[in-house]
């Protein structure tokens, strides 16, 4: 067992060819038994298993900077980097963390989750590196997917000019999470055609043999360099048009190979990209069939490769059928992904409407400055993007959306705890940062047909529209009332207290007002339904009769729904008693909704019990 031998950074080092062969079938395997029980990113991870051999035997995690972009597909770097018993744990609440956490080891340069910044950040430490006057090498590993985020040519724009010695590594296995898409897709497939691996022996090693060592290095040997790999292997590059000396592409599955391309490129200065061709699920079969399934899964069985647990509805299914249905009877609703068909539910669209449907690859800011640019020529546009993700296009909402008024529909999915994937995709900020933006309507559904409401309302409001809902499935399926712009819904009236709460907290709500009749506290139910315009009117009126007020929402504790009940509280200087319950003001970890409730008192048992005492106080 070659595995037993990796307890610790630079153990791979020890082993020889061989062994490092028989070690990626080991760690496959390990992989396959390990994340069939806890789910996870099993795809991208069964294809990087050699890259990750290769790249670590050459370079020195510890003192290098090795930067994994998106970071979804490092369980081979936290196996060889002493993290391989706590790979049971990952993504489980106070197990390790499914990405790059440089809390978790100093072998993880750089936190990531979010596409397309490793190259950025590479740039970062290798100019701090330059300043600082020391000696280590940074490298880059980025996916096709994330080379087509904005963020990431930015990068190479910066990078090429600039000279600095970075090293980008492209995993091209031709995927995202669905097929890969755009033009740098095609770019990159004319390379992939040409086929001529590098390889560590005959013609290969010839090429790249000619490449001098740093210090015999001169500016009229790099030109030779460049024209010779680019007349020997590639033509016409993109990538050494902007600076980049480019080379491959290498075959991603071959040890010997890469280690002799990386151990080239280690030599040389200035900024540099390896493009490795590799398979994403490669060595296990329904993965490599269906790269798209076993990109992000829960727990499933290794020998039949189904997913354990029935699927059940959720959101996104319910948000993507009903759009397919409004847009039979509407021809100008057109639907927008970045890179996230299934995800965000639109497959169905797709398959329906192929001309009206757009992926437009990882690049969120372009996807909702595209969205208005079709909403201002009269389509109407239904943008789906996950909460954490709208983050990057924050101006793109504000400048080209909510200033021009147009009528985009901003379907914020994932909202609320996210659960395995942790900090860097809770959807807490998204009612924060959507309410400040003049012009916007704020929706919030409490269940499906809540949102199938709201879907149809927003078409007519004819303005900026957002419309946020959670992962997973409904909470509560009660019978809903008619909607109207502005107003929030009184679920159930009362006069002990107030219970405001929003989206799938509601159902908490309800829950939690059966509770208290049986202790004859009468609770009133406002299910807010408009984060903006909030139905101050209806909530003032209800706080001044009851006089006791608790808000429940399931994002930050600033900016969102609770701040608004404050400033009605402060607004009409009214001395009421108020209990707030949301995320407090910090990054909020992985783990299920139920845990991080738990954990952050969020839990139906806290308000309940708060409920209680702060009623009783009013009666001693
Ligand atoms: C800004 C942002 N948008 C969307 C995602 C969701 N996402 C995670 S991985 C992925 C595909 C990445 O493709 P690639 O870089 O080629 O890596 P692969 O999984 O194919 O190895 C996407 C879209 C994300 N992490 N960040």
């Amino acid at each position: 067992m070659q595995l037993s031998k990796i307890n610790k950074t630079n153990d791979i080092k020890k082993l020889n060819l061989k062994e490092k062969k028989e070690l990626a079938g080991e760690i496959r395997e390990y992989l396959l038994d390990t994340i069939s029980k806890t789910g996870g990113h099993i795809a991208s991870n069964l294809g990087v298993v050699e890259l990750t051999i290769a790249l670590e035997s050459v370079f020195d995690p510890k003192k290098d900077r090795i930067i994994w972009d998106v970071g979804h597909q490092c369980y081979t770097h936290k196996i060889l980097n002493g993290r391989k018993e706590e790979l049971k744990t990952i993504r489980q609440f106070k197990g390790i963390s499914g990405f790059p956490k440089v809390s978790e080891s100093e072998t993880d340069a750089f936190n990531t989750g979010h596409s397309s910044t490793s190259i950025s950040a590479a740039a970062g430490m290798a100019a701090a590196r330059d300043l600082l006057h020391k000696n280590y090498n940074v490298i880059a590993v980025i996916g096709d997917g994330a080379l087509t985020g904005g963020m990431a040519m930015e990068a190479l724009n910066h990078i090429g000019s600039s000279g600095l010695k970075v090293l980008v590594i492209l995993n091209d296995n031709e995927m995202s999470i669905s097929k890969n898409t755009g033009g740098i897709n095609e770019l990159l497939t004319k390379l992939r055609v040409k086929k001529k691996y590098i390889k560590s022996n005959k013609a290969g090693k010839r090429i790249v043999s000619r490449i001098p060592l740093i210090g015999n290095m001169t500016v009229k040997m790099i030109k030779k360099i460049k024209s010779t790999i680019k007349q020997a292997i590639l033509p016409g590059m993109y990538f050494e048009e902007i600076g980049f000396r480019y080379l491959g592409p290498v075959d991603g599955h071959n040890i010997a190979d890469m280690e002799y391309l990386f151990s080239k490129a280690k030599d040389l200065d200035g900024p540099t990209l390896i493009h490795v061709i590799t398979k994403k699920g490669k060595g296990y079969e329904p993965a490599e069939e269906n790269p798209d399934k076993f990109h992000g899964v829960g727990k499933f069985d290794v020998f039949t490769g189904e997913m354990i647990g029935k699927k059940k509805d959720d959101y996104s299914k319910i948000f993507g059928h009903k759009l397919t249905e409004m847009a039979k009877k509407n021809k100008k609703i057109v639907a927008i992904t970045a890179a996230m068909k299934d995800g965000t539910g639109l497959r169905e669209f797709a398959t329906y409407f192929p001309k009206r449907f757009y992926d437009v690859g990882i690049a969120e800011q372009h996807a909702l400055t595209f969205a208005a640019g079709l909403a201002s020529q009269g389509l109407v546009p239904f943008i789906s993007i996950y909460s954490s993700f709208y983050q990057r296009g924050y101006d793109q909402v504000i400048h080209d959306i909510c200033a021009q008024n147009l009528p985009v529909i901003m379907c914020v999915d994932r909202a609320g705890i996210v659960g395995a994937d942790g900090e860097t995709h809770q959807g807490m900020f998204d009612m924060s940062f959507f309410k400040l933006v003049p012009n916007v309507t704020i929706m919030v559904p409490s269940n499906f047909k809540e949102l199938e409401s709201m879907m149809e309302l927003a078409v007519t409001l004819k303005k900026p529209v957002v419309i946020r809902y959670p992962r997973g499935g409904e909470t509560s399926a009660r019978a809903i009332t008619a909607l109207e712009e502005g107003k929030c819904e009184i679920i159930e009236e009362g006069k002990d207290v107030s219970i405001i709460s929003i989206g799938r907290e509601t159902s908490k709500a309800i829950e939690i007002s059966e509770l208290l009749k049986q202790d004859n506290i009468s609770a009133e139910l406002i299910n807010v339904r408009f984060l903006k315009p909030l139905d101050d009117k209806t909530i003032l009126k209800s706080i001044k009769k009851t006089k006791k007020v608790v808000v429940i929402e399931d994002g930050t504790i600033i900016g969102g729904l609770c701040s608004s009940v404050k400033e009605i509280i402060a607004d009409n200087n009214l001395d009421v008693k108020a209990k707030y319950f949301a995320y407090p003001d910090q990054f909020i970890e992985h783990g299920s909704v139920d845990e991080l409730d738990k954990k952050y008192k969020q839990d139906m048992d806290t308000i309940y019990k708060s409920i209680i005492k702060m009623t009783k106080e009013k009666n001693d």
